[in-house]
């Protein structure tokens, strides 16, 4: 029996999905795309879930779109409707997710690999991993949301050079540009994916998926559109269990505990 392209584990309050494709450094065809869309549709909004980690088996994290993947690239005028179909909705299901994601990238991502990665909430790449904005090499733009996150996360002008010279940068050049969170040392990359997983999943989940919420929409809104939107969000988050607990963990100089609602 094939094992599946996208594994789905859960530890306590973490699920781990793995691409997992590792003889094709984990390059997605439609229908990895789609067991991806459905797990992530099964981990959304489920309150025993509160960290989620998306990463690749094998020595690489993704390398975009499977180039071979006859359902996807035999008829280049269907190339839209991939994107539109396949791609795009994995994206927003990231980025709309109510638990924190992180991408623990283990090797290379490339392509729709990258931008899969950026569309992550928190980014973690071993030192020795590296991005690729490799769509300008095959005579494509970069999508999966890779032109929109690009310039917001390291600017104007390296975005352009990210996506037009198509050069790889290393995780801890990527780590200085603020493209990612950290580019911890290979040997401790595992712990602190961990670590960080651990650290998510005992905090208030929902005022997270709120705080991301909030910066997601930031990007395109006014400060007065921003403001109305946070005291929106902070009325939601003020309901929550979670914010009892924390007030009153404070004020007895405790540590909290959160359940996540
Ligand atoms: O629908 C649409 O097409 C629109 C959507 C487009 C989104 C995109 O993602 S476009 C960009 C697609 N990705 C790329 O162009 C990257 C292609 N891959 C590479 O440049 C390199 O493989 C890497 C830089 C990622 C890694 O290089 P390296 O030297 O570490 O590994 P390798 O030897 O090139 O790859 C190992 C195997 O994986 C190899 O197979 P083999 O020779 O052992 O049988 C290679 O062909 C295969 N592989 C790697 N990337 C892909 C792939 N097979 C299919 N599709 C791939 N994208």
């Amino acid at each position: 029996m094939t094992e599946s392209p996208i594994l789905l584990q859960r530890d306590g309050a973490i699920a781990r999905l793995t691409l997992n494709r590792p003889d094709r450094i984990n390059a997605l065809t439609l229908a990895m795309l789609g067991e991806l869309s459905a797990a992530l549709s099964d981990i959304d909004g489920d309150e025993t879930v509160r960290a989620v980690i998306l990463t690749g088996s094998g020595r690489g994290f993704c390398a975009g779109q499977d180039l071979t993947d006859h359902a996807a690239v035999d008829d280049t005028r269907a190339i839209r409707s991939v994107v539109e179909r396949h791609y795009n909705p994995v994206i927003r299901q990231i980025r709309a997710l109510t638990q924190p994601v992180i991408a623990a990238v283990n090797g290379v991502a490339a392509g729709a690999g990258c931008s899969l990665a950026l569309a992550c909430d928190i980014v973690i790449a071993k030192e020795s991993a590296y991005f690729s904005n490799a769509f300008g090499k095959i005579g494509l733009i970069p999508d999966a949301g890779g032109s929109y996150f690009l310039p917001r996360l390291v600017g104007q002008a390296r975005a352009l050079g990210l996506s037009l010279l198509a050069a790889p940068i290393s995780a801890k050049v990527a780590a200085d540009w603020g493209m990612i969170w950290s580019a911890p040392s290979d040997a401790e990359f595992e712990s602190v994916v961990e670590e960080t997983a651990k650290t998510l999943s005992e905090m208030p989940t929902v005022a997270l998926g709120l705080a991301k919420h909030a910066i997601n929409v930031s990007g395109h809104h006014s400060l007065e559109q921003q403001l109305a939107v946070e005291a929106e969000l902070q009325a939601q988050a003020a309901e929550t269990e979670d914010y009892q607990e924390g007030r009153a963990a404070f004020l007895e100089k405790r540590k909290p505990r959160f359940i996540g609602r």
